[in-house]
């Protein structure tokens, strides 16, 4: 991620990659710069063919290709073009494989099936359970959604899913059940990223159960029509619409339900500046930027950032009694 092929509308280096722990930055390229420059150089030069293959090549090996495209959910409105596949598919962030964004190659390496996503903790119905036999037993559908990164970059994209809260009735939750952890796989042979102890891995967020059961948290399975690529998340990630993107975990492998807030990847990282709440609000800058607006991918042209991300009418009434929270970071 040092070494960066700049297009007209990226935000500087320090903008556009400020999820990085400064403070901890010498450390950290003792360590990794001489690996890191090579996997950019390599990613770069490798960017033609992995963009060409990344359209096409999941669909036709996934199980679960047949099942596509799903039913457009209507209810949820764009303002603005869906975002070029090329784009959301080939401009990603997922640390567990590189801390540059081309990391399209890398993510291949991740095998998805068989993927079992183990849902435990204070639950009536803990299991283990399939990826394909889960997406039997949910309600299949489109949505088109806004996405937005605290780096301020955005994009607008149709994921195919089911709803979050499909998914909770179906453990059937206990009474003390307050929050949701997600775990991402943890897999240091094939993500190389997961060597460098200096991360808290694995990757883990988190939501309160009110936020899982409310209408517009949704797992993602695929995008554009077909089963989402590797680079995406595949095979379960989650969508949080009204959250900046980096609560939005990839590759999904265990779902525990709990009484205790769980301390998400980048808070454990750098908690002065992470949280655990993360909705979008344009009046609350990022510590080191603002983010009143953003760019979305492909496009030259800032946009106004919306409070909780355009979703206020869904998700507003959640935080109603949470003022003294810190919400927005
Ligand atoms: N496991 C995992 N999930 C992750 C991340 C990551 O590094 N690892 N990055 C997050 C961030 S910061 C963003 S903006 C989105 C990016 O999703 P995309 O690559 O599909 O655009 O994934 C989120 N989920
Ligand atoms: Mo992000």
């Amino acid at each position: 991620m040092y070494i960066k092929i700049k297009r007209g509308w990226e935000l500087p280096e320090h903008l556009a990659t400020p999820e990085h722990v400064f403070f901890n930055r010498r450390k950290f390229l003792t360590t990794s710069a001489a690996i890191g420059a090579m996997t950019i150089l390599s990613a770069c030069e490798e960017k033609q063919g992995a963009q060409a293959g990344s359209s096409a090549a999941p669909a036709e090996q996934d199980p679960s290709a047949s099942l596509y495209p799903f039913k457009r959910n209507e209810t949820y409105k764009l303002d603005r073009d869906i975002t070029d596949e090329q784009w959301a598919t080939t401009y990603n962030n997922y640390y567990e494989f590189s801390s540059g964004k081309r990391l399209v190659e890398e993510a291949q390496a991740l095998p998805i099936r068989p993927w079992v996503l183990t849902i435990d903790g204070m639950i009536d119905k803990p299991m283990q359970i399939g990826i394909d036999d889960l997406m039997k037993k949910m309600p299949l559908e489109e949505r088109l959604y806004r996405h937005r990164c605290v780096e301020t970059w955005s994009m607008a994209v149709p994921w195919s899913g089911f709803a979050l809260k499909e998914l909770v009735k179906l453990v059937e939750p206990k009474a003390e059940a307050k929050y949701l952890r997600l775990e991402t796989f943890m897999n240091p042979e094939v993500a190389g990223e997961q060597k460098i102890p200096f991360y808290p891995w694995p990757y883990v967020e988190g939501l309160t159960i009110e936020e899982a059961k409310n209408d517009l948290a949704f797992m993602v399975t695929g995008m554009y029509g077909k089963p989402a690529p590797k680079q995406n998340g595949a095979p379960l990630r989650i969508a949080l619409p009204w959250k900046y993107g980096f609560k939005s975990g990839k590759a999904l492998v265990r779902i525990t339900f709990t009484d205790e807030r769980p301390v998400n990847f980048w808070q454990a990282l750098q908690a002065n500046e992470y949280g655990f709440w993360a909705n979008v609000n344009p009046e609350v800058p990022h510590p080191r930027w603002s983010q009143a607006t953003e760019r979305v991918l492909g496009s030259d042209e800032p946009r106004p950032t919306l409070l909780y991300n355009g979703y206020a009418e869904f998700v507003a009434p959640l935080y109603a009694n949470l003022q003294n929270e810190k919400l927005f970071m």
